[in-house]
Order: C-alpha cells, then sequence, then structure tokens
C-alpha cells in the first residue's frame, strides 16, 4: 500500500534531519574544552606544579649578626621596602607587613619606608613600629608630584571619565587612583627620601606572603646583575590604555637608540593570545608584570631613557584621561628599555594580591594552595599572561 505523498515528503524530511544530527556529532570535539582552562597554548600545566626552590648562588645569608637591626656594618645594601598607603589602611598594611616580617624581613631588618599624600597618624606610627626591627621613615609625597598637573584640561578629564566608566573602567572616576598610577609610575623614585637608595621592594596593604626567604633578595638583584623583579604577570582592560601604545610608538619613533638590544618588544606586541586586547589597545597585548608586587633597582626609573619616555606620557594625558597605570607603563618601559635577561620571575616568594597568587610547589611555602593562580572566578585564570613573557623572555 502506497503511503500518500504528503506522509512520504515527511518521512524524507526527517530523514535527512536524522543523518544531518549524526554529522554533527560525529563531528563534535571527542572531550569537550573547559571553558574555565583559559591556560595559553604553550602550557601544558603551571610551573609552579612543579618542585622548584631558591635562585642560583650567590645567597648571601643570614650569618651571626650581619643582618642585625642596629648593626652599623651591616650586609644590608642601599634598598628599602616601601609602600604607598592611607591612614586607613592601616589594619590592612600591618597585615601585609606581618607576612612579610614573618616570612624573611625579620631575618635581614631591612628598612620600611612608608608614603602617604597626608600626614601618617601617630596611631599609624605606633602600631607600624611595633611588627618590625628595623627601621621605619614615615614620608609625605611633595604637592608638586601629587597634584594634577597643570596642562591637563579637567573639563576633558570629567569628559573621559563618563566615556570610559560607561567602557567599565574601574576606577576611572576616582582622582586618588588617576593620582596614585602616576606617581608610582614617575614619581616615587624621585622622593628626596630615597635619594640614596637603590633598591625597593613594593608591598601594599592587605597582600599576602607564604613562603620563607632565607636570602638577602636585594643582595641577590645586585649580585645577579637584575633590574626588576615581578612574580605574577596578566593582561590590563585595554580601554584603559587606548592610545598608550600609539604615545609609545610616537616616543620610540624618535628616540630609537634608546632602545635595549636585548628587548622584549615581541612580547609588549604578541596578538596571538588575546587579539581582541591587542586590537583595542592599538597594537599591545595589555600584558604586564602585576606591579603591586615589585623588586626593583631605580636606576632604571631614574635613568633618562625612563626619563624622558615618562615625561612623553605624563604630557600626552593619558594618566587622566585614560587610566593609564604603572603597571602597563612599567612593563613597557622594560620590555623597551630593558635587556630582558635582566627582568627576573621571583617564583619563590608565594604571594597573593586579591585575586591572584604565586604559590610555588616548594616546602618552604604554607598558607596557599600550589601552582594555584586565583581563588576568583574560573574565568580569571585567563587573565594569566605569564606563559607569553616565558616564551618571549625566560623563566629566570
Ligand atoms: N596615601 C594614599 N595612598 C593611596 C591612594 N590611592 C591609592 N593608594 C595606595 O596605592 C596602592 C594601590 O592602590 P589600590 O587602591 O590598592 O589599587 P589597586 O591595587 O589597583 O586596586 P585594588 O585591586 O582595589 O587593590 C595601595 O597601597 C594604596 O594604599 C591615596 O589617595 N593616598
Ligand atoms: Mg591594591
Amino acid at each position: 500500500m502506497a503511503l500518500p505523498k504528503s506522509m512520504r515528503l515527511l518521512a524524507a524530511v526527517t530523514l535527512c534531519i536524522f543523518f544531518y544530527m549524526v554529522l554533527q556529532i560525529y563531528k563534535a570535539p571527542a572531550a569537550i574544552e573547559r571553558p574555565s582552562s583559559g591556560k595559553i597554548k604553550e602550557w601544558t600545566r603551571d610551573p609552579q606544579l612543579d618542585p622548584s626552590g631558591e635562585p642560583p648562588e650567590p645567597l648571601r645569608r643570614v650569618e651571626g649578626d650581619n643582618y642585625e637591626p642596629n648593626n652599623p656594618n651591616s650586609a644590608r645594601i642601599n634598598a628599602t621596602l616601601l609602600a604607598l598607603v592611607r591612614n586607613e589602611e592601616l589594619e590592612d598594611m600591618l597585615q601585609s607587613m606581618r607576612d612579610l616580617e614573618r616570612t624573611w624581613n625579620h631575618k635581614f631588618n631591612y628598612p620600611w619606608t612608608f608614603f602617604n599624600d597626608k600626614e601618617f597618624t601617630e596611631e599609624f606610627k605606633k602600631r607600624t613600629r611595633a611588627v618590625t626591627k628595623a627601621e621605619i621613615r614615615y614620608e609625605i609625597v611633595p604637592k608638586e608630584h601629587w597634584e594634577i598637573p597643570s596642562w591637563i584640561n579637567m573639563d576633558l578629564f570629567q569628559e573621559s571619565v563618563a566615556v570610559l566608566t560607561e567602557q567599565d573602567v574601574q576606577y576611572m572616576s576616582k582622582i586618588s587612583y588617576h593620582q596614585m598610577c602616576r606617581w608610582n609610575s614617575g614619581l616615587f623614585f624621585k622622593h628626596p627620601a630615597l635619594a640614596n637608595t637603590r633598591y625597593y621592594w613594593r608591598v601594599e596593604p592587605k597582600v599576602h606572603f607564604f613562603c620563607d626567604v632565607d636570602y638577602d633578595v636585594f643582595r641577590w638583584m645586585q649580585d645577579h646583575n637584575k633590574t626588576y623583579g615581578f612574580n605574577i604577570n596578566i593582561y590590563d582592560s585595554p580601554q584603559s590604555v587606548t592610545t598608550l601604545w600609539p604615545e609609545t610608538r610616537k616616543f620610540i619613533a624618535d628616540h630609537a637608540h634608546y632602545l635595549s638590544p636585548n628587548n622584549a618588544i615581541e612580547w609588549l606586541q604578541d596578538k596571538e593570545q588575546r587579539p581582541g586586547h591587542n586590537a583595542k589597545a592599538n597594537g599591545y597585548s595589555t600584558c604586564h608584570f602585576w606591579s603591586n608586587f615589585e623588586i626593583g633597582d631605580m636606576e632604571f626609573w631614574r635613568s633618562r631613557a625612563y626619563q624622558e619616555y615618562f615625561d612623553h606620557l605624563d604630557r600626552a594625558g593619558g594618566f587622566f584621561y585614560e587610566r593609564w597605570g604603572d603597571a602597563p607603563v612599567h612593563s613597557i618601559a622594560l620590555g623597551l628599555f630593558a635587556d630582558k635577561s635582566k627582568i627576573h620571575w621571583f617564583r619563590d616568594i608565594g604571594y597573593q594580591h586579591i585575586p591572584f597568587f604565586n604559590c610555588p610547589n616548594n616546602p618552604k611555602c604554607s598558607g596557599c594552595v600550589t601552582g594555584r593562580f586565583t581563588d576568583g572566578e574560573a574565568w580569571l585564570n585567563q587573565e594569566d599572561c605569564r606563559p607569553l613573557w616565558f616564551k618571549y623572555a625566560s623563566k629566570d
């Protein structure tokens, strides 16, 4: 018995749909890619999962009283722990200090230098003094280093705030945030209190340190001729730095002689890993050393190359009309003007600034999860750009 024509048509369509579905199932990947993995293709696993220890010798250690706080012939070099901090952040600063004193500085007793745009309160001084045997200096940022520069047009600033806030640029409307980024970028090392200091370790309130470090980190920088040390590398929000790379290119065009022969420009310009970021930031990958932790040689910031670069950026106005951070500004300068072999990954200094971690596989560490990059939402793993640095520079 023949089926009516409409039934035959329906059967044919159903058959087609069936075969189409089978084909789609066949074409699907064998394993579903976890959207949370986010790790770069070069990595099969995070290198912090592998056992690691101290960086190479020479390592200077405590012997007898060589690092005692009042030893006039101590082995300390010209270096300081430094923090820009507000009086209201006292509890969070104490937390950071306790961690760093416990893991490192109670052995080496490097001085702390605190900076503030206002006077420190007596309470701030009293309570910070109680958590260290080392000397502490309390310094005020000079007005001319903090105030908004005269060439910034405040109407234009307000317009930019409206536009970039709309584009979700965090802290865009907070004037003090812009001032802080500018000061950390190009002015902190000019403070008279640091005139005789060469190395610094930047510490923010509310950060954690997890690993015992048993060598003089500043002396290690000096002995190994390092310019800069970092431990976390992340992407920036490209909307906050739209014209930073174009301004940088203008500067390079006139100052090519400042480029290091062993620079990391390829790292700065990578567009493979996050093409969208590179496009929005007009050629900059946005990968940067996360500067709430930095151990550096201020000679680099005091160099002619950096001073002229900073002045160029400062005149361009992007610390206010956009939200250029000290992290991308420092990172770009290092990537261009420093020898990349002089930039060191302090994998052994376990660290957290919300929401990211650096947590090595090292018996000297406790309180963090080995190899965990974030305890925030899974998508934050995608912000990790260490693999880019390792690809274009090294893990040293
Ligand atoms: N004295 C002073 N310190 C400031 C000011 N703004 C920021 N800071 C300090 O500068 C550092 C960086 O500021 P944060 O607000 O932590 O900036 P951030 O790390 O980008 O932001 P979070 O992710 O919210 O921590 C911290 O040590 C602050 O205490 C300010 O107006 N005055
Ligand atoms: Mg912070």
